[in-house]
C-alpha cells in the first residue's frame, strides 16, 4: 500500500497548489479577499468562492484516490459537500472531469462564467506531479483498498486561509495564527475497526519563497500498522520523561473555557493557536506536549490524518470525556485513557448532518501517555 501513500502525497501537493494559486493568482486572489460589503448577490459570491476552493480541493483528492483505487469510491469522505449554488442562485455538482478543459467549463459555470479563474484552477487540478519520497516508496504495508476508508479536510483554518495574515514562524517554530496554521489534511483508517493508519498533511503556507512573493510549503506522513509505526518525522525528543522540570506544555484554542484554562495552567506553560489540525501537529512537532480540546467542536476529517502521524510516533488521540470517565473508573491502577482512543468508521446515533461525525467528548492529542494521564488526572480533579 505505498502506493496509497505516494498517490496521496502527490495530491496533497496539488492540494497545496490549488490553496497557493487562489492566493498567488490574481483573478482568484480578487475573488478571495472581496470586502464582504454590497450588494447580497455580491455577498453570497464571496462567500460561495471560499467554500469552492475547499470543494474543489476535496473533489481533486476524491477524484484522484478514486481513479487509481475503484475499491475505495464510496469510501471517500471529507468535510464539504459537493452540491454548490452559484451567486446566480443555479445548483451546481462540482467534479473533476477526466479532461482539463471539461473540468475548467464545469469551474466556469460555479464562478459566474470567470473563464480566466475557472482555466487557472483547472490547471493547477490537472497539474502531473510526481514527489520522490524514499522512504514512503521504500513501505511494505499488507493492507487492501478494500478495507480502507478516507477522511478529507481540504483546508483546515479556513478562516486563517481567507484572512491571509502572512505571519512567518521561526524555522521549526510555532504560529499561533495566520497562513502557516492552514493545513490539507488526508487521513486513511480501517473499516473495520474505525483506527487511523496513514495520515498525510500538507502546510502550504510554511516559510516565504526566496522571491519574497509565494511561499513554499512542506509536508508530513505517518503509517501506524500492526508492526509498521513510520513517520516521516523522528519522535521529539523534549517528551515529558526527557523534561527536567517535569513541566507540560498544553496548546488550546483560544475560544477554550476558562475553567478548564484554570485547570490546566499548573502543568506548566498555555499556548494558544489557530486550527485544530495545527494544534495536532504542534504535537507532532513537539512544540507543544499536548492539545486539549474540551468541547465537540472537531470532526473525523479534523483529527484522522494528525492522528495517524501520532499512532506511528507512540502517541495517540483520546477521546476526553471517555478518558474522564475512564480515569474516574480505574485511576488507582493508572489507566487512564486506555481504550478510549478516537475511532472514525462508525457515525454518532441520534445526531442529524455533519454532527453525526464530531468528535463529540473533546480529545487530547498526545504523545507520551504520561502527559495524557497528567492532563486527565488535573481535569477530573477540578470538573
Ligand atoms: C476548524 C478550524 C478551526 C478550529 C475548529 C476546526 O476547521 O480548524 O480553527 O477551531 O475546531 O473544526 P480553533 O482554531 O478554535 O481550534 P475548518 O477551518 O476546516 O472549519
Ligand atoms: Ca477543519
Ligand atoms: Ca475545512
Amino acid at each position: 500500500m505505498a502506493d496509497l501513500l505516494r498517490l496521496l502525497l502527490n495530491v496533497s501537493e496539488k492540494a497545496a497548489n490549488v490553496a497557493r494559486v487562489c492566493r498567488q493568482e490574481a483573478p482568484l486572489f480578487e475573488l478571495l479577499v472581496q470586502e464582504k460589503t454590497g450588494a447580497d448577490k455580491n455577498k453570497k459570491f464571496v462567500q460561495d468562492f471560499k467554500t469552492l476552493a475547499d470543494v474543489v480541493i476535496q473533489e481533486m483528492i476524491r477524484h484522484d484516490v478514486g481513479a487509481q483505487f475503484p475499491e475505495m469510491v464510496g469510501f471517500i469522505h471529507g468535510e464539504e459537500s459537493n452540491k454548490f449554488e452559484n451567486g446566480l442562485g443555479e445548483s451546481v455538482t462540482v467534479t473533476v472531469c477526466a479532461q482539463e478543459k471539461d473540468t475548467a467549463a464545469l469551474l466556469a459555470t460555479v464562478l459566474d462564467g470567470d473563464q480566466t479563474a475557472a482555466s487557472l484552477l483547472a490547471r493547477a487540478i490537472h497539474q502531473e506531479l510526481q514527489l520522490r519520497d524514499e522512504a514512503a516508496e521504500a513501505l511494505q504495508l499488507p493492507l487492501s483498498p478494500v478495507d480502507l476508508g478516507i477522511w478529507i479536510d481540504p483546508i483546515d483554518a479556513t478562516s486563517q486561509y481567507i484572512e491571509g495574515k502572512e505571519e512567518v514562524a521561526p524555522e521549526g517554530g510555532f504560529c499561533s495564527s495566520g497562513l502557516p496554521c492552514a493545513l490539507v489534511l488526508i487521513g486513511v483508517y480501517l473499516r473495520a475497526s474505525g483506527e487511523p493508519v496513514m495520515g498525510v498533511i500538507n502546510q502550504p503556507f510554511n516559510q516565504k519563497d526566496s522571491t519574497g512573493n509565494g511561499w513554499k510549503g512542506q509536508h508530513f506522513w505517518g503509517v501506524s500498522y500492526g508492526s509498521v509505526n513510520t513517520c516521516s518525522l523522528p519522535r521529539p525528543v523534549n517528551s515529558l520523561l526527557g523534561k527536567e522540570d517535569g513541566t507540560v506544555s498544553v496548546v488550546l484554542s483560544s475560544s477554550e473555557k476558562q475553567d478548564v484554562k484554570d485547570a490546566l495552567a499548573p502543568l506548566g506553560r498555555l499556548m494558544y493557536a489557530s486550527g485544530a489540525g495545527y494544534k495536532i501537529l504542534c504535537v507532532i512537532l513537539g512544540l507543544a506536549d499536548v492539545y486539549v480540546l474540551s468541547e465537540g467542536s472537531t470532526f473525523k476529517w479534523d483529527s484522522c490524518a494528525p492522528h495517524a502521524l501520532l499512532r506511528a510516533l507512540g502517541g495517540g488521540v483520546a477521546d476526553l470525556r471517555e478518558s474522564l470517565s475512564a480515569s474516574r473508573g480505574c485511576v488507582i491502577e493508572g489507566k487512564a485513557g486506555h481504550g478510549a482512543e478516537l475511532t472514525y468508521h462508525i457515525p454518532r446515533t441520534g445526531c442529524q448532518g455533519v454532527e453525526k461525525w464530531a468528535n463529540h467528548g473533546g480529545l487530547v492529542a498526545y504523545l507520551d501517555s504520561k502527559v495524557l494521564m497528567k492532563v486527565v488526572g488535573e481535569l477530573s480533579g477540578k470538573r
